[in-house]
């Protein structure tokens, strides 16, 4: 297999910090999205969505999405379980990564392709598009995460994890979020000082520094 990765892309560190953790090589080559690579053959027709990271297996055939990735690589190593080990865990470790993913990363994913001038012409990923960057996407996709660290505060008071007592993909998820809220002059740590606390404890693990 070889997984199609590019260093600043934060989906694709995503990945990278699964590997670490879980202690796995698989080679890799670099994919310089920023200089539109992935719009060229054999990527173009390879990945349907034009993004980094994708796993090419042995087979020709190709896993995009990151955590889909990371699942499969988990069925292939089990140990240490990064997506729970029981079924209750797994459930957990399911719904911490869904609403981190679509409570936090997205709305600030697009609130980040709406600011950053690099992204100007790229706000949807995976395409080159006339779509303006806007405003709005930006204090929306803050405000949305507002919501959500509102309500992960309270919970993330009473667990060291965001899923229980061991590191998930979920706290992968989250580290990248938060690091996001952070990049967009967020004050984490002013009005959620328990995720302040949990995202320097993740943030110090040697997997995390990408
Ligand atoms: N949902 C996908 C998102 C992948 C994605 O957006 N990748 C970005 C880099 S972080 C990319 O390759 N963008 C290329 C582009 O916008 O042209 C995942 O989790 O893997």
């Amino acid at each position: 297999m070889k997984l199609y990765d590019f260093g600043p892309a934060v989906n694709a560190q995503r990945v990278r910090v699964f590997l670490a953790e879980k202690g796995l090589e698989v080679p890799t080559e670099q994919l310089n999205v920023r200089e539109d690579h992935q719009f060229a053959e054999p990527f173009n027709s390879m990945n349907p969505f034009h993004c980094v990271p994708f796993l090419e297996l042995d087979d020709g055939r190709v896993i995009a999405e990151s955590v889909s990735i990371c699942r499969y690589l988990e069925e292939l190593h089990p140990e240490p379980a990064l997506f729970g080990a029981t079924a209750e865990e797994r459930a957990r470790v399911d719904m911490w990564q869904r609403r981190f993913e679509l409570d936090g990363f997205m709305p600030l994913l697009h609130a980040v392709r709406n600011h950053v001038p690099m992204f100007a012409g790229r706000v949807v990923p995976g395409t080159r598009t006339e779509l303006p960057q806007l405003p709005e996407m930006v204090s929306r996709g803050k405000e949305m995460t507002e919501v959500f660290l509102g309500r992960l505060e309270p919970h993330m008071e009473r667990s060291e994890f965001v899923a229980g007592r061991t590191l998930s993909v979920a706290d992968i998820t989250g580290f990248f979020a938060l690091r996001m809220a952070t990049m967009l002059g967020m004050d984490v740590a002013a009005s959620w000082p328990s995720v302040a606390a949990w995202f320097a404890r993740v943030s110090a693990r040697p997997a995390f520094q990408v």
